[in-house]
């Protein structure tokens, strides 16, 4: 090595100390170490020389690449140091500021109350079942025992698919989410406990009547099941949805296609403040029968379509409408207020995400 590979290095050291980024830094390095740099390329005519010349050479070679790398490394560390320090510099966080107000949302009413009868339901041992909204018209109507003629068909305002579907059967929006209990059946067989909850379509829309709703219909299947049986489930289920004892049902005979015998619940209010409040007989001084929902034994023939026994296999469902429910529950007179979407609505009458409906800490939820 001669004194120009000093000098070579001298002239690195200086480069270095004048540099101001990364990247030249970089530069350097890969000039002088790597692995076509100068200093590498010196590394290697140590192999070519005899033991007495290496035995001088290498301790200088050495010395020389240590104080290059040595160098670069400082540099390097100096340059982040300084980077460091102007982000400290010039990023301030003060603490004595108010913590900024973070848009809060809320749970729409109609799914708290989806989560309550959930919540209920689960406690009686019935499954959550979900299914297609969209419907070929076998599910939503035939096996319901409502055949292409049913003057029940034309009675549900549905809303049908141009007819292009590929096996005949119609496509079209469902009515109701009976078909979802269909299905449940002929995929599950028989025994079976499920409620099925969820949106379902009628052309229809007025103060009272929105196009899509939401439903929750419950379905039990068993051996030796009876009137008894749905009388005493509907009784548990409003006692603990609207969370009193004081809650009165008046069965009354009523027809449904898919029932039979079918049966109109009514439940007792009073007259308070202009307000019906749940609760006594509806055939006292002041006080009036409310419809709340509507129920039956499960037809026959509902049986047969979904590939049961039905000298085997008997039970009972209902549905009821979930906006109803949530409006009955909660105080809200607008039905049309539930899809305006509107935040100012929904900061008043929704949940806390935070608050699940449990039984032991009261369904309601904070309200
Ligand atoms: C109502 C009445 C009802 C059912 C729904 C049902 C389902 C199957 C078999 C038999 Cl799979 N029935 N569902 C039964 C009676 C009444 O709904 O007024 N809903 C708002």
């Amino acid at each position: 090595m001669s004194t120009q590979h000093e000098q070579q290095a001298e002239a690195t050291l200086t480069r270095l100390e004048t540099v101001q980024s990364a990247t030249e830094v970089e530069a350097i390095r890969v000039e002088a170490l790597g692995k076509a740099g100068w200093i590498s390329a010196l590394m290697k005519t140590l192999g070519g020389m005899s033991p007495d010349e290496r035995q001088v050479q290498a301790p200088r070679i050495q010395a020389l690449r240590a104080r290059v790398a040595d160098a670069i490394e400082a540099k390097k560390a100096a340059l982040e140091a300084a980077e460091l320090e102007a982000r400290l510099a010039s990023e301030t966080l003060d603490l004595t500021l108010p913590a900024p107000t973070t848009p809060k949302g809320s749970v729409h009413p109609v799914s708290q109350v989806m989560d309550e009868l959930a919540e209920i339901f689960a406690d009686l041992g019935f499954a959550v079942a979900t299914g297609p909204e969209i419907e070929d018209d076998w599910y939503n109507f035939t096996a319901l025992n409502m055949p292409e003629s049913h003057p029940a068909r034309a009675m549900h305002d549905t809303f049908y698919f141009p007819d292009t579907a590929p096996k005949g059967g119609r496509m079209l929006l469902r009515t109701h989410t009976s078909p979802v209990q269909i299905r449940s059946m002929v995929e599950q067989g028989a025994p079976i406990r499920i409620i099925a909850p969820g949106r379902v379509y009628r052309s229809d829309s007025d103060a009272t009547h929105t196009p899509m709703f939401h439903q929750i219909e419950g379905l039990v299947i068993d051996r030796d099941i009876h009137l008894g049986h749905l009388k005493w489930t509907l009784e548990t289920f409003l006692k603990a949805f609207f969370e009193t004892d004081d809650i009165v049902l008046r069965l009354r005979p009523s027809y449904f296609p898919f029932t039979e015998p079918s049966v109109e619940v009514d439940v007792g209010f009073r007259w308070d403040n202009g307000k019906r409040v749940l609760g006594g007989s509806g055939d006292a001084e002041g006080h009036g029968w409310m419809e709340l929902l509507g129920s039956g034994m499960v037809n026959r023939r509902v049986i047969e379509y979904a590939g049961l026994d039905p000298d085997e296999w008997q039970g009972f469902a209902f549905g009821v409408g979930v906006d109803r429910l949530a409006m009955l529950k909660y105080g809200m007179d607008d039905l049309r207020a539930f899809f305006d979407g509107d935040g100012r609505w929904l900061a008043h009458y929704g949940f806390s995400g935070l608050d699940q409906p449990t039984l032991s800490a009261g369904i309601g939820a904070g309200a």
